[in-house]
């Protein structure tokens, strides 16, 4: 699809909320920003699995464990159906996981960062999860029909994710000092690192306005942002949290909370590698992906079998 007339028609498409299917023709460049967007989303969702995974056994009783356990595994499906969209546009999911594991393609920033407490088991659920349905829920509107879909159906599952970590927040929030310090503590340093999950600010994000002319986002980072903003610290003030930001003020004339400035140096500085967890998470996915060579070996193996057998009897 190259010529200026099947530009201009599949961007009538787009402009009149039609979804673009894995067999329809769209420009190269879209599907090379899809490939990029959706995979980074289905590293992110591995990846994420790593902080909470690490406090399954460790959770404060079975119910706790069997939540927690639930939620892990719950990440592990979102990535593979965004593996699965991915593949729909030609890719290898081979080729993709093996560009995060040794090459340079990204996953979310949040998941860099430590789980020092069970209270971060808490904030994850209410904040980071909180922050993903904000982001996900524009997505589920994105034009590429097999995105939209896996997002609508991990929206759901995130729901879950994020009203029982809210739950478990309001409870320590309401428990003894030393929980309630906890609480406090683990959003003091789950809250600007949250804020940097949406992106860099709108004059800085070089994709958006191509994603957003195509309808693969809805929304800006900053609107989202906002949007995000203003649900939380309603939910904060609810449970006795206080946002660690002196600058939060409501603002009469936009409707909306105003917010201090973002720590952007810290965020570049984890998306190029340099957070508190980079190194530690690219280990712990290498050492899984290559001690699992055999698994997929064997499952290759199988198929072949199973396909020799009933082509055999065919
Ligand atoms: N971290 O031009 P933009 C979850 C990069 S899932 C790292 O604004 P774009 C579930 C960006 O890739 C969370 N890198 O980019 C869960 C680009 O670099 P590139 C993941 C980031 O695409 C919960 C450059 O900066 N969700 O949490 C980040 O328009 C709990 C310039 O940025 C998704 O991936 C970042 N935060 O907007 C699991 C959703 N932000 O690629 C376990 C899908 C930006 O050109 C536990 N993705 N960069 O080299 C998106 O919505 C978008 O891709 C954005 C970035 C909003 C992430």
């Amino acid at each position: 699809m190259n010529t200026e007339q099947e530009l201009k028609q599949f961007q009538e498409r787009i402009d009149n909320g039609e979804k673009i299917e894995p067999k329809d023709a769209m420009p190269e460049r879209y599907r090379k920003q899809l490939i990029r967007m959706m995979s980074q989303h289905a590293h992110s969702e591995i990846v994420g699995m790593l902080p909470e995974g690490n406090w399954i056994t460790r959770a404060p009783s079975l119910k706790r464990k069997m939540v927690l356990l639930a939620k892990v595994q719950d990440e592990a499906g979102h990535g593979l159906y965004l593996y699965s969209a991915t593949e729909t546009l030609g890719a290898r999911r081979q080729d993709l996981v093996e560009d995060y594991l040794y090459g340079s393609a990204k996953y979310s920033s949040i998941f860099n960062y430590p789980t020092l407490t069970y209270a971060d088991i808490c904030v994850i659920g209410w904040l980071v999860d909180g922050a993903a349905i904000v982001n996900q829920t524009m997505l589920a509107k994105s034009s590429y029909g097999p995105y939209a879909r896996a997002n609508l159906r991990i929206c759901k599952e995130e729901s879950f994710h994020k009203k029982q970590g809210y739950e478990m927040l309001a409870k320590m929030a309401s428990g003894t000092p030393e929980q309630q310090k906890m609480a406090q503590d683990a959003v003091n340093r789950w809250w600007w690192p949250t804020l940097m999950m949406f992106g860099p600010h709108d004059s800085d994000s070089p994709n958006s306005a191509e994603l957003i002319r195509w309808g693969v986002k809805t929304k800006t980072n900053d609107e989202l942002r906002v949007h995000f903003v203003d649900r939380m610290v309603m939910e904060a003030e609810a449970i006795g949290i206080t946002l660690p930001d002196p600058d939060l003020r409501y603002n009469e004339e936009t409707g909306h909370w105003d917010f201090g400035l973002i720590p952007w140096d810290e965020f570049w500085s984890v998306v190029k590698g340099d957070g508190p967890m980079n190194r530690e998470r690219i280990r712990a996915r290498r050492h899984a992906y290559e001690e699992g060579a055999w698994v997929r070996e064997a499952a290759t193996e199988y198929a072949r079998k199973q396909r020799l057998r009933a082509e055999k009897a065919s």
